[in-house]
């Protein structure tokens, strides 16, 4: 039976009870959903269903073809938030590979909100379709076919659905490509605000195409998230190896190595096994990186090359998800803007949160670490050498370490350090894609068991801080379409009201409001995002009042007496129970989907 709502949106039940384990069973929770990516969710079609095998193949097709006149065709990746970063994480990498291969590096990416957006979360690009079309535009000119891939995990996003409508008009010049993680029937049918369609009408014109080869929908089914609607984690990974596989398929075989996508889908089992078996080390880490947030520290990711990158770009996901501080968790790259090769340059004048080289660590962060902080480095083989300065200070340390050799020396310094070492096994690899192209692009598994490293570490930190109820992150910023629908629907989960009353308590949250004029009742959801987008503790304090049956006030009052939000909670609940006898919600709550 379909679900009435998006996978992506789903609540796992794998991890209900994440916000009440010990570090080491959060990081084993975390593996046990993460198996999901690889053997798929209930009967739905997975990475390797026929279809999406289909589908690839033809996609490897193209692109060859795209890259065999690179200098005037060009490939372009867009999406948001955590789908952007990837888009330009990709990007980067194949134009490097293109560049060594004499070809002009014709990989291009697009994310909504631009280049800043790349290391802060900028939700509100997410909802225009205008603006992702006009940038396509700008992208694809003077280029004389153009394999756009969109990216949008829930397939939701209304800045990609823009991109593929006006890709479907021009199919003369484009093929456009959709990867998202729901059945095609479950994407977004609401209408996009200032718009004409919704996203299924776009994917059910896009469905249509396939038959014909001029347009793809790659959309295996990975099971909901470990932290609901988290579309990072899961998503996210998935996201990276169905793209990798396209472009290294496709290079292969322009240097002539033919090799299909579904074996280097597999090869990226390999990392997942030894990555997990390294979780006692991980766990370690989780509970250093909660204990650092729970008393005010910071986490510093420094990272050498695309190591640097996944670790900034796990950083910049922590706000939207966690609404943690920019200063709760960053990320810094070895040299910087220099190494990032993005398009708008440098941004070290935007302000401190850009000052991204371990050159800007070392003289804005380094003088002023403190017991509580957590500094965490990236490194591949054993390029690292120890910095005296920072061995010098008392804060914590962990140096992770990823390559492919058992017999790798670690630095001296153990006792400073926790160390995990994270050895690929390259022959299970090698086995399935052969020495040259494993060496070529080992780098991309290295990046993925960092990727899956730090994504434990910030999850696991942020729940030991008391972020996280069950397995919902319900201080989630209502910053966009998406996730002021989320929000209604974290309501409904555990005050059992209506959509219509929920809609309304968080309105009376977002404008601070008993009762609410005619304006704010009658305002598009853009005007509501803006608001909410300057207030804190909105969807807690809609619940706060919606159980207590209290004044927003009261309901603010509540919460700022407790950080912790399943402290909060539980005690709304109790108080809600005392005072109104709401014994179902209490006895019988039972999460649903949100
Ligand atoms: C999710 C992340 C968000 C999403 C963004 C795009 O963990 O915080 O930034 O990446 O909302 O979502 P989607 O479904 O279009 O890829």
């Amino acid at each position: 039976m379909t679900p009435e709502k998006p996978i992506t949106e789903l609540i796992n039940p794998k991890s209900n009870n994440i916000d009440v384990a010990n570090p080491l069973e959060i990081v084993e929770i975390l593996e046990d959903c993460d198996s999901e990516i690889f053997k798929g969710w209930q009967s739905y079609p997975n990475l390797y269903s026929e279809r999406i095998q289909r589908n690839l193949d033809n996609i490897v097709e193209i692109t060859v073809n795209i890259l065999k006149n690179s200098s005037k065709n060009s490939i372009i990746l867009s999406g948001c938030g955590t789908s952007g970063r990837l888009a330009f994480l990709i990007a980067r990498t194949f134009n490097e590979k293109l560049k060594k291969l004499g070809l002009t590096p014709c990989c291009d990416y697009l994310i909504a909100g631009g280049d800043i957006a790349l290391f802060t979360s900028q939700e509100s690009g997410e909802d225009d379709p205008i603006n992702g079309k006009d940038l396509l535009i700008k992208a694809g000119k003077g280029k004389k076919k153009v394999l756009f891939i969109g990216i949008t995990c829930g397939l939701s996003a209304p800045f990609v659905a823009g991109q593929l409508d006006y890709c479907m008009q021009r199919l003369d010049k484009f093929i456009p490509v959709v990867i998202g993680f729901n059945p095609s029937a479950l994407a977004r049918n609401i209408i996009i605000e200032n718009w004409h369609k919704t996203f299924l009408n776009v994917m059910e014109e896009l469905l249509s195409l396939e038959g014909s080869k001029k347009g793809f929908i790659i959309n295996p089914v990975v099971g909901p998230e470990p932290i609901t609607g988290s579309s990072r984690m899961k998503s996210g990974t998935a996201t990276k190896l169905i793209l990798e596989s396209i472009f290294i398929a496709a290079l292969s075989r322009i240097t002539g190595q033919k090799i299909i996508a579904q074996l280097i889908l597999n090869s990226y089992e390999t990392v997942y096994n030894d990555l997990y078996s390294e979780k006692q080390k991980i766990s370690k880490v989780v509970k250093l990186a909660g204990e650092s947030l729970k008393s005010g520290g910071s986490i510093y990711y420094i990272g050498y090359d695309s190591l640097g990158i996944m670790g900034m770009i796990d950083a910049s996901e922590c706000r939207p998800t966690y609404g943690a501080s920019l200063d709760d968790v960053r990320g810094f790259l070895s040299n910087g803007f220099k190494n990032l090769r993005n398009k708008d340059g440098s941004l070290s004048h935007v302000g401190k949160h850009f000052r991204i080289s371990i050159e800007e660590f070392n003289s804005d962060i380094l003088p002023y670490l403190k017991s509580e902080d957590l500094v965490v480095l990236l490194v591949k083989d054993n390029e690292y050498l120890p910095d005296s300065n920072l061995m010098s200070k008392s804060c914590k340390k962990v140096l992770f370490v990823v390559n492919d050799k058992h017999d790798g020396m670690l630095p001296s310094n153990q006792d400073v350090f926790i160390h995990i070492k994270v050895t690929i096994n390259s022959s299970e690899i090698i086995q399935l894609i052969s020495k040259p192209i494993y060496e070529e692009y080992k780098q991309v598994y290295l990046e993925l068991a960092t990727k899956w490293f730090l994504n434990s570490l910030s999850t696991g930190a942020h729940i030991m801080k008391g972020k996280v109820y069950q397995n919902i992150m319900i201080d989630l910023k209502p910053s966009n379409n998406k996730l002021f629908h989320r929000a209604i629907h974290i309501l409904q989960n555990f005050n059992g009201l209506t959509a219509e009353e929920c809609i309304e308590y968080l309105l009376r949250s977002i404008y601070e409001a008993d009762v609410l004029n005619e304006d704010q009742l009658t305002s598009p959801i853009a005007s509501h995002i803006q608001v909410a987008a300057t207030k804190n503790m909105v969807i807690p304090t809609a619940l706060a009042a919606s159980l207590i049956k209290c004044s927003i006030k009261e309901a603010k009052e509540k919460i700022d007496e407790e950080p912790v939000l399943r402290t909060v909670f539980l005690q709304t609940l109790k108080f809600a129970k005392s005072k109104y006898f709401f014994a179902q919600i209490c006895e019988n709550y039972k999460p649903k989907s949100i």
